[in-house]
């Protein structure tokens, strides 16, 4: 058992299910969180088998709902030593002119503000422990625009000057702050962002081997074992097949 705790936003799918589970196999107390309760349940149940796991459900939009739920951590969870800001999603891919103020607000709600909550939620006792671990999953949607990415890039534009800032705000402190960005991985990602359209999704990672939900999994896990004087900063993970936002040797 390794007596670290890790509190994974987003965990209940994608790149955080798969952080969970490499995690609880490496000893971390976990902290895992989403909406989706009963993929809560089932990671509480298979993964307490392995190591000693909490779930907590709630809704990163909700800034409330956010503090009561990290408030309420019960004392052998409430030092957390890593935040790993993972939570959030793509909603359209629309040209601007035709974008769903919906959409728009789900982005921003989600990837930026929800981000910002669970943060501010943990940072505190970060600061007064004088140590501490945020890794945000940016994307390199956050390096770069691509068309029709708008508004969801602008959400991970976001998180990489938030990443920057968090970094000088929280250096005087002790607490390292970095980001993972990853390209293309298939995940529930398209799935979200073409609402349930799975054929639309499926075609995303069509003629190339995209990234697996496990890449970022073993990446996360490096960067979080680190020794204490190194901080990970800033890394961008693509498929070798992605060489930019738009950029892809497929096969015909
Ligand atoms: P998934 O859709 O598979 O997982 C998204 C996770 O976020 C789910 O666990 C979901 O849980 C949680 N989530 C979504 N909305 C909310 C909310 N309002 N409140 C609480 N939790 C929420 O996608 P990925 O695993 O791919 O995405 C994870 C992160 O990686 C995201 O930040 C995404 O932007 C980023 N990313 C993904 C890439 C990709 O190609 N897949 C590439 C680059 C970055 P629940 O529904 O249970 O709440
Ligand atoms: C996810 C990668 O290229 O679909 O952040 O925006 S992309």
């Amino acid at each position: 058992m390794i007596d670290k705790t890790v509190l994974i936003t987003g965990a209940t799918s994608g790149i955080g299910r798969a952080t969970a589970i490499l995690f609880a196999v490496k000893g971390f107390n976990l902290i895992l969180c989403g909406r989706r309760q009963e993929r809560l349940d089932v990671l509480q149940t298979e993964l307490g088998k392995k190591t000693n796991v909490h779930t907590l459900n709630f809704d990163v939009r909700d800034k409330d709902s956010v503090f009561e739920a990290i408030n309420s951590l019960p004392p052998e969870f409430s030092q957390i030593d890593v935040l790993i800001n993972n939570a959030g999603n793509a909603h359209g891919l629309d040209p601007i002119e035709h974008g769903n103020e919906e959409d728009w607000d789900a982005m921003l709600d989600i990837n930026v503000k929800g981000l910002l909550y669970v943060s501010k939620a943990i940072i505190p006792k970060m600061v007064e422990l004088k140590s501490g671990h945020i890794i945000n999953i940016g994307s390199t949607a956050g390096k770069e625009v691509y068309p029709k990415g708008n508004v969801y890039c602008a959400s991970k534009h976001a998180v990489d000057a938030i990443t920057t800032g968090m970094r000088m705000d929280l250096n005087p402190h002790g607490i390292k702050v970095g980001a993972v960005n990853p390209g293309a991985v298939e995940t529930e990602f398209s799935n979200v962002r073409f609402k349930g359209d799975d054929e639309r999704a499926d075609a995303v990672y069509n003629g190339f081997d995209p990234l697996v939900a496990e890449d970022i999994a073993e990446t996360l896990l490096f960067v979080v074992t680190r020794p204490a004087h190194v901080n990970i900063a800033d890394l961008i993970i693509t498929p070798t097949a992605q060489a930019s936002a738009t950029i892809f040797n497929k096969s015909e």
